[in-house]
């Protein structure tokens, strides 16, 4: 006799962002199909006892071969990178399609399809960096890709190649307002770190250590309002990526409370290390170097206080690998002269969710269900996946990942399948591992072995952001 199901998740506690319960999921044509308790056997059973049932992970804040100057390479391809992210418990993930000045976003669009296509473990999708907005990008190309399913973009306040001007922010936070974009922002100040820089060298403070000093809160902070301030002109929603610390977060609190939708992320860097690990002999300082840098303990817990009470919608790895080794990564030919041609960036599409969970739910800090939510569900309410994507309900994708909340692991690089030659996490100690990774139903790692193919993974067109609906363009 045919089951009515293709799988059955048997047997777990399933978990979302809003309740714990124990039954069994129901799974055909790749989607969810039923929640009860004592399901009938599937074509397929999957024993859960003791298991977390939780929606599988959405990254929606990583890089991944992203072009990076002529000089560096990134470490992961889409088949490296998204088989990383697979064996860390996700199913998801929103890389940038990164335009170079000069080039049209489209083509940008098309490189990456052809990087990406037939490659991935996991389901994808792109935001877009805005770099050369013409007019052509304003008038013609951006709003088309919105249309076709493009609809976030990141603009940066620093990097010489990818910096916008605040008037350039302006027009492309316009283009948002009138398609219902979302439009993510790195801010720091990019005349205040050229100062600081220069400043450093030439007082001979050239170790990756002093990559945090060209760069300090301050610098943060300032672009973090000065983003907020665009925003509320334009009367646009925005996401400040990759707080590092208080002051940043204070900024995006400040504009919550005036009412004002701005959207925060924090990483697991920003919890976990310190600028002090930048002061490692013989270059290994540069393993930690990435942008806005690691702070310190008290930027720890202020990045801790934005997770638990709602100040940070998202939580995402921002994973950026460059191998330790190689003049292509770390160890550029210039990089021993200075920090500064240290290529920005650290690997962790797959610790993410281990450390979240380790640190935060096994530690008491955040419960299981705000761990859904930072994990998963808001990615995929922001980024217009919800509900088929970062939830377990009735038609919602089969998406799951099989979590035992016990398992000890003690983080390595030889655990790990990016394409760095590092973690910046070698010998941290987790509690919580992802045993098991499924996507629309079929299984991709099963008890940390690969059964997935490449190619599993499809892109992603998405919906608008749940909080960025079309609005004519502003008045002023
Ligand atoms: N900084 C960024 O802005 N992007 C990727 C990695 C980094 O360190
Ligand atoms: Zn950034
Ligand atoms: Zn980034």
């Amino acid at each position: 006799m045919t089951s009515e199901f293709d799988l059955v998740i048997r047997g777990g506690t399933v978990v979302t962002a809003s309740d714990t319960m124990q039954c069994d999921v129901g799974v055909r044509d790749g989607k969810i199909v039923a929640l009860a308790a004592n399901l009938p056997p599937g074509a397929r059973d999957v024993d859960a006892t003791g298991l977390l049932v939780l929606p599988g992970g959405i990254d929606s804040h990583v890089h991944i071969d992203q072009p990076n100057g002529p000089e560096t390479v990134q470490a992961d391809t889409f088949e490296s990178g998204t088989l990383s992210a697979a064996f860390g418990g996700n199913t998801t993930v929103l890389p940038f399609a990164l335009q170079q000045k000069g080039q049209s976003l489209r083509d940008a669009v098309r490189d990456y399809h052809a990087k990406a296509d037939g490659e991935c473990y996991v389901d994808y999708g792109f935001h877009l960096i805005v770099s050369d907005p013409t007019e052509q990008l304003l008038g013609q190309d951006l709003p088309a890709l919105v249309q076709d399913g493009y609809t976030s973009f990141k603009v940066f306040m620093t990097y010489e190649d990818l910096r916008l001007d605040d008037r350039q922010i302006l027009d492309v936070m316009s283009v948002a307002r009138e398609q219902g974009a979302l439009v993510m922002v790195h801010a720091e100040n990019f005349d205040a770190i050229r100062f600081l820089t220069q400043k450093l060298e030439n007082e001979g403070k050239t170790a990756p250590l002093y990559h945090g000093a060209s760069r300090p809160a301050v610098v943060e902070r300032e672009a973090t309002h000065r983003a907020i301030s665009l925003a509320e002109l334009v009367d646009v929603p925005i996401m400040i990526v990759h707080v590092s610390g208080r002051e940043s977060m204070e900024q995006i609190r400040w504009a919550q409370a005036r009412g004002l939708k701005i959207y925060g992320e924090t990483c697991p860097q920003y919890l976990v290390l310190t600028e002090a690990d930048m002061d490692g002999a013989d270059m290994e300082g540069a393993k930690f170097v990435c942008s806005p840098p690691p702070r310190d303990v008290a930027s720890q817990e202020a990045c801790w206080e934005g997770l638990e009470t709602g100040v940070f919608q998202v939580f995402s790895s921002d994973h950026c690998p460059f191998r330790f080794r190689e003049a292509t990564g770390k160890m550029h030919p210039k990089a021993r002269s200075s920090f500064r041609w240290v290529p920005n960036g650290i690997p962790g599409i797959e610790t993410r969710l281990p450390i979240l969970f380790s640190e935060g739910v096994t530690k008491g800090r955040i419960s299981i269900n705000r761990f859904v939510a930072l994990t998963a569900t808001n990615h995929a309410r922001m980024y217009g996946l919800y509900p088929r994507k970062g939830t377990i309900a009735i038609g919602s994708d089969a998406d799951i990942v099989l979590w035992d909340p016990a398992r000890q692991v003690t983080l390595s690089q030889s655990l790990l399948h990016h394409g760095a030659d590092y973690t910046p996490y070698e010998g941290f100690d987790v509690t919580g591992w992802p045993v098991t990774t499924i996507l629309r139903g079929t299984i991709v790692v099963e008890n940390g072995v690969l059964c997935g193919a490449k190619g599993g993974g499809t892109f992603l067109s998405r919906d608008l952001p749940e909080q960025a609906k079309p609005r004519a363009p502003a008045v002023f």
